[in-house]
């Protein structure tokens, strides 16, 4: 231990921590498209305002052309993989879901809890895709989903981040639930969107999200951002 800094009771120090508890977790993806790559280099980003019109005209043709593979979404619906690490599942092909740890969580502790639930009906890109007609399976989610927490984790629903990305990196419907007291990558204001509120937003309004302007953030190389560029809409 060095140290690098005292002042009154305040102390800097420098510490190599012993092998044991210098375990790193780490995620391997091979092979790695250049996206991937891209996703987990730092970069600059911008905040896009996009509406209904922009998503029809400029995200989703992006979308359907160049998206992350969601073959590994598949293969936890069909039991391909993963299917050991299933904390609960409802099997109703329109309503259903099954949730499981997000590949984040080492699952050592619940200070950092974090699931996802993957919606069992396919094609269902995001939250622009929903209406009024997904409100069963988003009540299923919240409720059945924040019960099997409560059931394998102890920890209650007002505990939970309950919420759905926009953009999301994989257009398959998926809900994230994440300890309150974590700061999860990918809960800022700009991307994350609670439960509780799509649900209220969609029970006022059925077109909520096909119709309203989303802002979110982009990266400088994002290709999505180069299209709105073109478009003379940033
Ligand atoms: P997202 O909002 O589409 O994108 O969330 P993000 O990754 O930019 O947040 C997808 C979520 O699924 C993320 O929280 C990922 O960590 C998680 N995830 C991604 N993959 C490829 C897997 C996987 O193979 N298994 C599991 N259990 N989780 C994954």
């Amino acid at each position: 231990m060095t140290r690098q800094l005292k002042n009154d009771i305040y102390g800097v120090y420098h510490l190599s921590p012993p092998a044991e508890l210098n375990d790193i977790k780490t995620t391997v993806i091979r092979p790695a498209t250049e996206k991937h790559i891209k996703k987990y280099l730092h970069q600059e980003v911008y905040l896009i305002q996009e509406s209904g019109e922009d998503y029809k005209n400029i995200t989703l043709p992006f979308i359907e052309s160049q998206s992350f593979s969601i073959q590994w979404v598949y293969n936890i619906l069909e039991k391909k993989a993963e299917a050991d690490r299933i904390v609960y599942e409802n099997s109703d092909p329109d309503n259903g879901f099954i949730l499981l740890p997000d590949f984040k969580w080492n699952q050592k502790q619940v200070e950092d809890l974090y699931l996802i639930a993957i919606s069992q009906k396919k094609g269902i890109k995001s939250l622009r895709d929903l209406t009024a007609d997904h409100l069963p399976l988003l009540r299923n989610i919240l409720k059945e989903g924040t019960e099997a927490i409560l059931k394998r984790y102890g920890l209650r629903g007002n505990q939970l981040r309950i919420y759905l990305h926009y953009q999301p990196s994989y257009y398959h419907l998926h809900v994230h639930f994440t300890a309150l007291g974590h700061d999860a990558p990918g809960i800022t204001v700009e991307r994350a969107h609670l439960l509780y509120d799509v649900i209220q937003n969609l029970e006022m309004d059925s077109r909520y999200y096909e119709t309203r302007m989303l802002t979110y953030a982009l990266r400088e190389d994002e290709a999505l951002l180069k299209s709105f560029k073109e478009a003379g809409k940033c």
